[in-house]
């Protein structure tokens, strides 16, 4: 063999976490069962014209019956971790008040079926799904209060067997989408200043969670969040295009990853909110900005970014028809974005330890002869991860992954037209089925590489 042929070591770091993740309200279903309280994505669904055909999470993949099935396609896969989220409302119907015991049992009863098959739950405790009967939902102060409540008293729960917990999922997300685009619940499209107080209300839970976790969980419970920042891509990898990236990546999230990191809102946000800055209270800052054990990030699409003479030092490149593209219209494909959002983190507020939260995608996946031959999934994922390994070849500490998602579950306003899972969910039976990209991802989390 010639000197040529030494192929390019693409092993991870020895106990690199491999895992899968999924969501409370895209998967349980049992939406009125053992005591769970109503939710604003419950209210949402049911309100005609919101969600794709009409879907609800009323069932979804059922797995708040068929958890231990799911236990079984992760051991199926090899993993070590699973990223989960707890729905508020079955522990505090209410969103506070009297817990719910049913509630707590359940979730004993996934993460004890977790650990005996040898897998470590990673917890989220907000992923969307909130608890119907707060008044004023996000828009309120107390929600924020609240959520520190619930999330402290699951913490005390479960510390004694779960060493990661995350606040809250993509608070962008639950934020903006929900109270300022409207496509999302509680489907508002509230004036700008508004939507910077929810905002402000969504980073304040996140930080009143990471202090009442801390103060619940065993010693050495590791807490962090799962953010979506959104992530801009030097164009040219070139140092002034590079600075440019990450200057935009910075502002762009100054209400969210940026203050959570920072502990305060930076010039640049506060100057061009102008009188719609959000009112903060003394202390709101030192909470938002407690220390965290981790950053975990969820990556999909990239936001390309190259030098501009004129300020803001940067301009962003508009997605053009031609960008490819997955199932759904948003997923442009930019596997880049992995690389750049651990090292941009990483060089902006090096945080002792990153986690990818989520990264997959949508696919056709047609089911042929009882096979779903998902090969664009397959180029997806191996793109994004060797983008990763990159990134941890490079000495960034990045030390696990979950793919989104572990199985096709309900996606928000689509409903179940679009499909994530490395599992194809028949959702008239409930059936799992691994696709090629599950015996793909067995592969490399067996070989801890990329395959
Ligand atoms: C994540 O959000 C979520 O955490 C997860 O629950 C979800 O299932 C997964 O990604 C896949 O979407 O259709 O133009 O209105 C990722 C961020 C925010 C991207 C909402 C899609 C809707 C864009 N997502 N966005 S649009």
């Amino acid at each position: 063999a010639s000197a040529l042929a030494a192929p390019l070591d693409m092993s991870f770091p020895k106990g690199f976490r491999w895992g899968c993740a999924t969501a409370s309200y895209q998967i349980e279903g049992a939406a009125n069962e053992d005591g769970r309280g109503p939710t604003n994505w419950d209210v949402f669904s049911h309100t005609p014209g919101r969600v794709a055909n009409g879907d609800t999470g009323d069932v979804a993949c059922d797995s708040y019956h068929r958890y231990a099935d799911d236990t079984k396609l992760l051991t199926g896969l090899g993993v070590k971790a699973y990223r989960m989220s707890i729905a508020w409302s079955r522990i505090f119907p209410e969103g506070r008040g009297k817990p719910n015991q049913k509630g707590v049992d359940h979730y004993n009863r996934v993460i004890d079926n977790l650990l005996a098959a040898g897998i470590d739950p990673y917890v989220t405790m907000f992923h969307w799904d909130l608890p119907a009967a707060l008044p004023g939902g996000w828009q309120s102060r107390d929600t924020a209060k609240a959520f520190a409540d619930y999330a402290g008293y699951m913490a005390g729960k479960l510390s004694d067997r779960v060493g990661h917990f995350m606040t809250t999922n993509e608070i962008r997300c639950f934020t903006d989408i929900g109270h300022q685009e409207g496509r999302h619940a509680p489907g508002l499209k509230l004036g700008q200043a508004d939507v910077n107080q929810v905002r402000h209300h969504g980073v304040l839970a996140h930080g009143l969670g990471v202090q009442a976790i801390r103060a619940s969980a065993r010693k050495g419970t590791q807490v962090g969040l799962a953010e979506n920042t959104v992530f801009h891509v030097p164009v040219i990898e070139t140092p002034e295009h590079i600075e440019a990236a990450k200057k935009a990546t910075r502002e762009a999230n100054a209400m969210f990853l940026t203050a959570i990191m920072e502990g305060r809102y930076i010039d640049s946000y506060l100057t061009a909110q102008g009188a719609a800055a959000p009112k903060v209270e003394a202390g709101d800052m030192a909470a938002i900005g407690s220390p965290l054990d981790f950053v975990a990030l969820n990556v999909y699409a990239p936001v390309y970014v190259r030098a501009d003479a004129s300020a803001p030092g940067y301009a962003v490149i508009p997605h053009l028809a031609s960008s490819p593209r997955m199932a759904s219209p948003w997923l442009y494909v930019g596997p880049e974005v992995a690389y750049w959002a651990v090292r941009t983190v990483s060089e902006l507020w090096s945080p002792k330890s990153m986690y990818i939260s989520e990264n997959g995608c949508s696919a056709d996946d047609p089911l042929v002869n009882g096979r779903v031959d998902d090969a664009d999934r397959v180029m997806f994922l191996r793109n994004y991860i060797g983008q990763l390994h990159r990134a941890v070849a490079e000495g960034y500490p990045l030390h696990g992954y979950f793919l989104w998602s572990l199985m096709d579950n309900f996606e928000w306003a689509d409903g179940y037209t679009k499909r994530f899972g490395i599992h194809y969910v028949d959702f008239q039976t409930g059936q799992r089925l691994p696709k090629l990209s599950a015996a793909w991802y067995r592969e490399l989390v067996a070989r801890n590489a990329l395959v």
